[in-house]
């Protein structure tokens, strides 16, 4: 077996057109979707790993890793039935969209989770244009972690003007030697650390690496972080792009140039990537996530010259903004977050059910974080931990004091940030999930102008299922 990562089986890979490219040209219209489209989560077999070993056993929407790409313009109203077949309660959650909370997917607060063999159907206006996902919020680190997981994206009324646009969703397995997801099995040392991390890293469902490219084009370069745990930190050099959005939500475009495109699991990020015109021998992509000891190539750029473009020198105008209430910072009641726990935090107890539990008790519970001195039960069906008043401004003060980074996620709306470590941020921006690194303290602020409990959780799956998620109430 020789598919595992290893930059010996790179040479061995032809060019693979593993990737969901969408032709940009003017006058085409796009194949968008029929009034109601259908996904089946079912068991499925695919090619993760290519000719290097055996299919894979999965978990797939519509039998497709990632599952089939949504696409939609701003302002249309997404209409989709869920077709359960597997064997146990699924749901769908769409990251990152304001959508009403009955249609959230969170089992017991938005609706309850759709037996096997059952049909959900959900039904909403795509307020925000940009690249979000969607998955599962039932026993999430397994049913998301076994391949349910798609892009949803929503095209901006104008969008801007590139040659191609490309999607890469970044994933991570967990596979043995038969190339097969080692089972879930509630592992409290990925709990308790950095989550379930694998072994192998796939774009758009399998492990190809090398991506064609045309001399002189300019891509719009979609990137998905789908994976239960790990974070990606892309270089591209020698290219530099330019960022244009973060979770969706349009930034000013501003160059990469030092610095790495950083996404945590949940995180997107768009870019506008100018391809030289003339062809270099080699255009890596590599990801420094685990610090530049352990870098990798993720994806190898290899020239297309049967097709060539005159470069664009001119900065990406800035995409219109989406319609998210701005906060009032000075009228903003001020709430402070502090996560704890895990392996190396410290962290001598918290309360659950009312009750000081130390942290053995905790941990014989599979309870490893908490979330300002407390720890949920079962967090569907506990009291929201904060009750906010709709239409106000809060700033939330998120403080990370364990030894590991989270993804933090909040459902129902999108939230500026305005802070890290005291400091106000240079580059301002709205996202839904904030990663926060040890010992940093950002702050972000929204109006809570959505009505209903949201979910406001680690997207480290694994976090969040011992005990880093909570409920908030908008009423
Ligand atoms: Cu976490």
């Amino acid at each position: 077996m020789n598919w595992e990562m290893n930059p010996g089986r790179r040479k061995f890979l032809q060019s693979l057109g593993c990737c969901v490219t969408i032709e940009l040209i003017p006058n085409i219209n796009f194949a968008y979707q029929p009034k109601v489209k259908q996904l089946a989560a079912a068991p499925a077999e695919v090619p993760l790993v290519l000719e290097f070993g055996p299919a894979t056993e999965v978990w797939a929407y519509n039998g497709q890793v990632p599952g089939p790409l949504l696409r939609y313009q701003q302002g249309d109203t997404l209409r989709i039935e869920l077709e359960n077949l597997l064997e146990e309660p699924t749901t769908i959650h769409w990251h990152g969209l304001r959508v009403p909370v009955t249609m959230d997917g969170v089992p017991v607060v938005s609706q309850p989770a759709v037996p096997p063999g059952e049909k959900f159907r959900y039904e909403f206006v795509l307020e925000d244009a940009g690249t979000f996902w969607y998955h599962p919020h039932v026993s999430s680190s397994k049913q998301v972690g076994k391949g349910l997981r798609g892009v949803l994206i929503v095209d901006e009324k104008v969008p801007p003007e590139v040659n191609r646009d490309v999607l890469w969703v970044l994933d991570d397995w967990r596979l043995n030697q038969e190339a097969q997801i080692v089972p879930f099995s509630g592992n409290r040392h990925d709990a308790s650390h950095n989550g379930r991390m694998g072994n192998v890293v796939t774009v758009n469902g399998n492990i190809g690496e090398e991506f064609t490219v045309y001399p002189g084009e300019r891509m719009r370069l979609r990137l998905v972080n789908v994976s239960n745990a790990r974070t990606f930190s892309l270089q591209f050099k020698p290219i530099i792009p330019w960022l244009i959005a973060l979770d969706g939500h349009p930034v000013t475009p501003r160059k990469i140039d030092d610095e790495q495109v950083v996404l945590g699991a949940g995180q997107r990020a768009d870019l506008i990537v100018d391809i030289p015109e003339s062809p270099s021998e080699s255009l890596p992509v590599i990801d420094h996530s685990f610090g530049s000891e352990f870098a990798y190539e993720l994806m190898h750029l290899v020239f297309d010259s049967t097709q060539t473009y005159s470069s664009s020198v001119s900065a990406p105008a800035k995409l219109p903004a989406n319609p998210v209430p701005a906060p009032n910072l000075h009228q903003a009641i001020k709430h402070k977050m502090v996560f704890e726990g895990g392996a190396m935090g410290g962290l001598s107890g918290a309360i659950l059910n009312g009750t000081y539990l130390n942290m053995r008790e905790l941990v014989e519970r599979d309870k490893f974080w908490a979330l300002n001195g407390m720890v949920p039960d079962d967090v569907l069906t506990d009291p929201p931990i904060l009750t906010l008043k709709r239409g106000q401004s809060y700033i939330f003060e998120l403080i990370n004091r364990t030894a590991f980074e989270h993804p933090i996620h909040l459902h129902g709306h999108s939230v500026f940030v305005i802070s890290a470590n005291e400091l106000p941020v240079e580059f301002p921006m709205i996202r839904d999930t904030i990663l926060i690194a040890p010992n940093e303290k950002q702050e972000i602020a929204f109006v809570a102008d959505n009505p209903g409990i949201w979910m406001f959780h680690c997207h480290v799956l694994e976090h969040q299922e011992t005990g880093m998620t909570s409920m908030i109430a908008v009423i």
